[in-house]
């Protein structure tokens, strides 16, 4: 796992480049915070979670409480917009985020859980304790880019 930096506001965030990655490409782009995003290749979506293809973080909460996972995507159709997110190994079998789509930008978009059209949790909020937590997000579209992830405290 990598290093952790602290925002502006005193919530932790990494740069999905800067994760475990598995089965992932890095791209160079300069509107990518950090210069780098990773993207799902083409092909390399899958139908199920796969330990093959998944991107994973470490973040160290500081504070105690129910958080969100705002993130920073490049997902330039309804076909290249979704990942399987698992916080600390649940769900099971991860809330299936299909993120915002932008033809040309990075856009910030918090994990959801929508499943066959029905919105079962938008944003999702988990409660986290201090200490250390395993964020993983699954290729499940090819296409899917993803920048930098972010814990966002809401009480
Ligand atoms: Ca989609
Ligand atoms: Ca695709
Ligand atoms: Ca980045």
């Amino acid at each position: 796992m990598e290093l952790i930096r602290e925002a502006d506001c005193g919530d932790p965030v990494l740069e999905a480049e800067a994760g475990a990655l598995t089965g992932f490409s890095i791209r160079e782009d300069d509107l990518a915070s950090g210069g780098q995003y990773i993207v799902v290749p083409n092909e390399g979506g899958t139908s199920s979670i796969s330990d093959s293809s998944v991107a994973r973080y470490e973040f160290l909460v500081e504070d105690a409480g129910v958080y969100q996972i705002e993130c920073r995507v490049r997902a330039p159709s309804g076909g290249d917009n979704s990942f399987w997110v698992r916080v600390d190994g649940l769900p099971v079998d991860g809330y299936l985020w299909n993120t915002a789509t932008s033809a040309e930008n990075f856009v910030v978009d918090q994990v959801n859980h929508v499943t066959g059209g029905v919105v079962l949790e938008d944003p999702v909020q988990v409660f986290l304790e201090s200490g250390p937590h395993l964020i993983e997000f699954y290729q499940r579209e090819d296409g899917t880019g993803l920048d930098s992830i972010a814990l966002r405290r809401q009480g």
